[in-house]
């Protein structure tokens, strides 16, 4: 499309000229858009509220329990992501489970883990069944091995 009454050549060649404005102004959007919007998520985000982090050697794991806080005798679920460090592979598995270390037991029940996208999982099934000190464990296999994360919850 032309301006009426000024030949095509002409508008062309002043298109040209403003170029390298152009480019200087999509290199910076190109930049904004970096900064701002195609940051991928970090780690857990999609899980909304108060969360808690453990960083292990080859994984990160942020998780949450619903209802939060927990009652003592009655099941909960826990929602938590993992998130690869560095070089390491996506998780191949996960397991969920939780003991008290000074009473040497863990629950009567067997948390099912399920994955809800590619890095969010829900363990349902978790009942403490006692007051005290809890270790919430995250079995994380990938990289031919398996690594351990714990996080410690105190139940009044
Ligand atoms: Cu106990």
């Amino acid at each position: 499309m032309s301006p009426p009454g000024r030949p095509k050549g002409e508008y062309r060649s002043a298109t040209r000229e403003g170029t390298p404005v152009n480019l200087a102004r999509a290199a910076f959007f190109a930049l904004l858009f970096m900064l701002c919007c195609s940051r991928a998520l970090a780690c857990g985000e999609a899980l909304g509220g108060a969360t808690r982090t453990i960083e292990g050697a080859s994984y990160t794991v942020v998780w949450k329990t619903v209802p939060d806080p927990i009652q003592v005798g009655a099941h909960f679920t826990v929602d938590f992501a993992v998130c690869p460090r560095a070089a390491a592979e996506a998780p191949r598995a996960v397991r969920v489970d939780a003991t008290m270390p000074e009473h040497r037991h863990g629950m009567n029940y067997r948390p099912v883990v399920s994955a809800s996208s590619a890095a969010s999982y829900r363990a349902e099934g978790l009942l403490f069944h006692m007051p005290g000190r809890w270790a919430v464990t995250f079995d994380v296999e990938g990289n031919g091995r398996s690594e351990r994360l714990t996080s410690v919850l105190q139940l009044e």
